[in-house]
């Protein structure tokens, strides 16, 4: 699946949700959530290797990886993590997320090209799962 692009959000589910199951104070989710309503995603694509840009005005993220190898990152609100990407379909990532210092909710998040060609994003932290979609701009 070809991945590439550039991305707009449609749709957001659960994005609050999720930043409480992670602890996050009401002052900083509202900040939070009024940012990642308007996020943009680019991402570029060589076989296996992704690399994903998500920007918006107060938080802007970068990872590159390679499917079946891990990487660093940081959990949603932050947190140095280790996430090991693995195709879960041919066309959906699966990642689970380790933290590197102390304990917090179980993470993870999935990636996912439709057939209709949106690109799903889900983001999970113990039972909360929140689900964006994404189209190419
Ligand atoms: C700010 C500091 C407080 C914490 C936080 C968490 C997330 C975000 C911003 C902040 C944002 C996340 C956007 C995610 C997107 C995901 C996606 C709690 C650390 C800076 C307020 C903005 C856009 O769709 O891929």
């Amino acid at each position: 699946p070809d991945f590439a692009g550039t991305w707009e959000m449609k749709s957001s589910e659960n994005f609050e949700e999720l930043l409480k199951t992670l602890g996050v104070n009401v002052m900083l989710r509202m900040i939070a959530v009024k940012a990642a309503s308007k996020p943009l995603v680019e991402i570029t694509q060589d076989g296996e290797t992704l690399s994903i840009k998500t920007s918006t005005t107060v938080r802007t993220t970068h990872i590159t990886f390679t499917v079946g190898q891990e990487f660093n990152e940081a959990t949603v609100d932050g947190r140095p993590c280790t996430s090991f990407p693995r195709w879960e379909t041919d066309s959906k990532i699966s990642c689970d997320q380790t933290l590197v210092k102390g304990d917090g909710p179980k993470t993870s998040w999935t990636r996912e090209l439709t057939n209709e060609g949106k690109l799903i994003l889900t983001m999970r932290a113990d039972d909360t799962i929140c689900t964006r979609v994404y189209e190419r701009q």
